[in-house]
């Protein structure tokens, strides 16, 4: 109601008034307004109609509640005329109580309409709600959001996009062509709109140019899918409110430095560089202000540390003007220049970055990661996600208060790779939540060289972003104050809801893919039209010349005085002959290299007391304090483990546990994430107990072994493996002493996360001198799922690996396991014992550096009797066996040996098997390659030595075309070769023998030898 309790006063007059006569009188008033333009501020003289809003309204009426003579004749007929005693009022209730329609089928009371008058009234204003909702929902579609003005309201030639914008205006408005014909009609406005500021009254014309306004412009808010009328509130707070949109000279001026800043720097590169690729930003030069801004309005509301994952575009830009990297460093990076340490490198527009900088607007410091991307678009995401929510972890940060992460998207790539919605869909699960991540799109309205129309059938680029209801602005890039806005709103969003916000910058590409690149070969109307417009940056500078903000001598000082920045810059790098991979490293691990001996491997065993507490834990049920019922299987399984550890023998979920355990009570956080690995794909695990009597009450024994232990989490992750695995990479990235465990349902799973595999785990240490541990649980053997799934493909893996074949490495070295190590891209292994999972697990983080680990772990081993080892396997003596050799009657008679079968993973319990079934024990040696990669050619060599009259045999389950043949192969040509030329006896090579899981394929191999 216009008359605002508590602010008016005399309450009988809000009593009497019914919103049917208010909208009435609204509307009355309105209509007179209209016919007469005198807005005399003589209160006496003006007419009631003259009065056009609310507050003006109660001030007439306060007025004449004072002395009914102050005011025009018309205003106190108006007042006086319409108002009703309350017992009128009671009169009127009871008579609309009458006319109450029947409800179908409740036996509601028979009733006599209203006059048709009131619902006029009734009907007039829900029309008017219908179309602010309109606004809400839709406005967005018919948003003036392209600079080119190809699509949009500006649009010169009037295209289909055109046409179907008019149409989507026409909707918004068609309620007001039918349903009035007056557009100064008064309404009241309902509380779902915010447009009317301190008013609740409006006039229809002024409703439908403020939701113009706000919706139309150069704007477009997507945010009527949110569900909760809080959030939605406060966007329209953002947007809505009339002036939500100010910014101070100051903030004006600061916006164009920046935009100066931010095309000065393309602008000199592409003078300085003009043959080279830089994938500039013009046409998106915004980018660099919202960048700015959100980590300016983040570090204000308590931000400390940002992490960025973007691609080619632009990134440069971000590294000097957002992250300040020293330009004369940066611009090195175009000399062909070398590095002194290792790494392969990467383009200039790959590279990672870290920095602290001092941030002048929150005056405070503020951390930036730029981390260091493939060429592959978007698979970075789910790496920073990962990475920042580890920092979180790390900081304590438990709410994603302290730490950002930013993800900066291309228009075709965020709409068309998967990993990007696997990556968003991570976003509110709790072992993988960011707590909000601000995406903002370089919307240049191209993919290389493919028109949207081609490579989306999304209306934007951005509908992958509402499955998590996230808000998302849309905004023309050639306004620099509507972009800033939505870059504050954003940050603010993020630090108020802790939830994913995005950015759509919708601009254009001035030049081609990259500078080289012709574009009207394929958008030729496109970049005529691009030809002839003026950057933004210029047209802005203009805009505040002409607003008085700034002189135009100040524009070209700025321009003149960055400009000359990068040319000092460019001296510089000139001088600039080496540089170092390091310096561009994303995640630097301060002081974790310093002093270290990186060749030196610390001891993996553990004493026989700490095994047989963190057994006994392990084997015990809640404690009885906590009331926890457990289920009658897992009580079973409880009273196995129970069992082993008295017997002191452990398998495989025992080995495990070892590893976890004593990994947490040395403070070395681990984290296991992956499908179900909570119980384990195979059961095998257990981790989280469930009470049987009470919804959500867990209980993990690992969790709850030492009082001052590191912190232990196993997830189950959603049903993605590319995300995820990124997601733990990044993890992993955070922090060297965690060992962050990723595991696959199914070995073979992981292909669908091959993109993180290929360029990130296999890659990212040569590229970008970047360690990480994670270490990869691929399910694996060739039992019964068909040839494809049950492998978890080790060729490929192995195929991966950066060691030469052909190269017999130097044994003499002490240090040579270690080296090995270090020189590796990563480890593979296929074990046969617990108690070598437990030493591989505890030397990933026993080494001093960081190295992948890809495991195939096993399915049916996991319960085989054989595969489980003494607790003497575990303690202080024992170590990591990169080989196990045979321990039976062929090694003491090793002179006897006549076949040497060497093998890796569970055919070695089949091999046994059948070897002792027919009695070949003393003829046979079967030898387990517990590492295949680095290839322990030390081990090998010394087992050839060791039966020099033995054929050769490689013996593996899976295809030729499979399993490590292929890599097993050449490297022991390679030993063979080295045996040969150091006069030992060695057979003349080594042949491959498959074993399909039917006995009597293995029979074969035995008793055909
Ligand atoms: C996964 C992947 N597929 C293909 C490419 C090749 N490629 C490089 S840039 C590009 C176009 C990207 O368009 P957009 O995401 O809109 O970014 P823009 O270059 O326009 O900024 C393509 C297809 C790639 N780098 N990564
Ligand atoms: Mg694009």
């Amino acid at each position: 109601m216009y008359l605002k309790p508590g602010r008016l006063g005399p309450a009988i007059v809000m009593k009497s008034l019914t919103t049917i006569d208010i909208t009435r009188r609204s509307l009355q008033i309105t209509k007179a307004l209209s016919a007469t333009k005198d807005r005399s501020a003589n209160l006496k003289v003006e007419s009631f109609a003259n009065g056009s809003n609310a507050s003006y309204i109660e001030r007439l009426y306060r007025k004449w509640s004072k002395d009914p003579n102050s005011v025009d004749e018309s205003w106190h007929n108006y007042f006086t005329g319409k108002r009703r005693t309350i017992k009128q009022d009671r009169q009127l209730k009871t008579k609309h109580r009458k006319w109450e329609p029947t409800a179908v089928g409740t036996g509601g009371s028979t009733t006599t309409p209203a006059p048709a008058a009131d619902w006029k009234y009734i009907d007039d204003h829900l029309v008017v709600q219908a179309i602010i909702r309109a606004y809400q929902t839709r406005g967005h579609l018919a948003a003036d959001l392209d600079p080119l003005g190809i699509v949009g309201p500006t649009g010169h030639t009037p295209s289909t996009e055109d046409r179907k914008l008019q149409a989507t205006k026409a909707v918004l408005r068609q309620h007001y062509s039918y349903a009035f014909n007056d557009l100064n009609a008064l309404f009241k406005l309902p509380t779902t709109t915010l447009i009317g500021g301190d008013e609740q009254f409006l006039p229809l014309r002024e409703i439908l140019d403020r939701l113009e306004r706000a919706y139309c412009g150069h704007i477009g808010v997507e945010y009527m899918m949110i569900t909760s009328i809080l959030k939605s509130t406060w966007i329209r707070q953002h947007f809505e409110v009339p002036g939500a949109i100010n910014f101070s000279a100051e903030e004006k001026k600061l916006i164009l430095e920046r935009l100066t800043r931010s095309s000065g720097f393309e602008n000199f590169l592409a003078k300085k560089y003009s043959s080279e690729k830089r994938f500039g930003l013009e046409g998106c030069d915004i980018m660099i202000p919202i960048m700015k801004e959100i980590i300016d309005q983040s570090s204000k509301l308590g931000v400390e540390s940002v992490h960025i994952g973007m691609a080619h575009r632009g990134r440069l830009n971000v590294l000097a003007n957002v992250c300040r990297k020293p330009l004369d460093e940066l611009l090195s990076q175009f000399n062909s220049i070398k590095a002194t340490d290792r790494g392969s490198g990467d383009v200039k527009y790959h590279l990672g970055l870290f920095t602290k900088r001092y941030n002048r607007q929150s005056k405070k410091d503020v951390r930036i990661t730029v981390v260091a991307n493939p060429s592959h678009l978007e698979f970075v995401n789910p790496v920073v996600l990962g990475k920042a929510r580890a920092e979180m972890f790390m900081r304590g940060d438990y709410q994603g208060n302290k730490v950002l992460p930013v993800l900066i998207h291309g228009d075709a790539s965020f709409c068309g790779q998967g990993v990007v919605y696997e990556s968003i869909h991570l976003t509110d699960l709790p072992a993988y939540t960011t707590y909000g991540t601000i995406h903002v799109v370089v919307n240049n309205q191209v993919g290389f060289t493919t028109d949207p129309r081609f490579s989306r059938s999304s209306r934007y680029c951005t509908d992958v972003a509402r499955v998590v209801n996230a808000p998302i602005f849309h905004v023309n890039a050639d306004d620099p104050e509507a972009c800033v806005h939505c870059a504050r709103v954003a940050a603010k969003w993020r630090a108020k809801y802790h939830r994913d916000v995005v950015i759509d910058i919708v601009g254009y590409r001035r030049n081609g893919h990259n500078e080289a690149d012709e574009p009207a070969f394929t958008q030729p109307l496109m970049y005529q039209r691009i030809r002839n417009l003026k950057p933004c940056t210029v047209k802005y500078a203009e805009k505040l010349v002409h607003d008085g903000v700034i002189k135009m001598e100040e524009y070209t000082e700025m321009t003149a005085k960055y400009e000359k920045i990068c040319n000092e810059a460019f001296e510089k790098s000139q001088k600039i002959k080496t540089f170092k991979n390091s310096q561009w490293i994303d995640s630097p691990w301060s002081g974790y290299f310093q002093g270290r001996n990186r060749l030196k491997m610390c001891p993996t065993g553990v004493n026989l007391k700490t095994l047989m507490y963190i057994g006994n834990k392990f084997a015990s049920p809640p404690p009885t304090e906590n009331k926890f019922t457990v289920h009658k299987g897992i009580m079973r399984i409880l009273g196995i483990r129970k069992k082993m550890v008295e017997d002191k023998i452990a398998d495989w979920s025992l080995g495990e546990a070892f590893a976890i355990g004593t990994l947490v009570k040395d403070g070395i956080h681990v984290r296991i994430s992956g499908q179900d690995v909570e119980r384990g794909t195979f059961s095998h695990r257990h981790h989280v107990l469930h009470d049987q009597t009470k919804d959500k009450v867990r209980y993990n024994s690992l969790q709850h072994l030492y009082p001052d232990q590191a912190p232990y989490d196993v997830c189950n992750s959603s049903l993605s493996e590319c995300a995820v695995m990124g997601f733990d990479l990044g993890y992993s990235m955070a922090n060297p002493n965690t060992l962050v465990i990723w595991e696959a349902q199914f070995g073979d799973f992981a292909n669908t996360a091959q993109a993180i595999i290929d360029q990130f785990v296999a890659s990212g240490e040569t590229k970008w001198v970047r360690q990480s541990g994670l270490v990869l649980f691929l399910p694996h053997s060739m039992e019964g799922m068909g040839p494809e799934h049950s492998s978890g493909r080790i060729e490929r893996f192995l195929q991966l690996s950066n060691d030469d074949p052909d190269c017999f490495p130097v044994m003499c070295d002490s240090d040579y396991v270690a080296r090995q190590l270090l020189n590796c891209n990563w480890i593979v292994t296929n074990l046969t014992t617990p108690a070598n999972l437990f030493h591989a697990m505890r030397r990933q983080v026993g080494m001093s550096f960081r190295k992948p680990l890809i495991n195939f772990s096993p399915k049916s081993l996991l319960r085989h009797p054989l595969a489980r080892s003494p607790f003497r396997d575990f303690n202080e003596c024992s170590s990591f066996q990169r080989i196990i050799p045979d321990k039976g009657k062929a090694s003491h008679n090793p002179e006897c040996v006549e076949q040497l079968i060497l093998c890796s993973g569970k055919v070695y319990y089949d091999l046994v098997k059948e070897r002792d079934d027919h009695d070949q024990e003393a003829t046979t040696a079967i030898v387990r390659v517990e590492q295949i990669c680095p290839f322990p050619y030390d081990l090998i060599y010394k087992q050839l030595e060791l039966y020099p009259k033995a054929d050769l045999f490689w013996v593996q389950e899976e295809h030729k075309n499979q399993g490590a043949w292929t890599y097993v192969q050449p490297r022991l040509d390679t030993v063979l070769i080295e045996l040969k030329a150091n006069e030992c006896d060695a057979p003349s090579k080594c042949q491959l023998i498959i074993i399909w899981s039917s006995p009597v394929a293995r029979r074969s191999v035995i008793c055909d030898r």
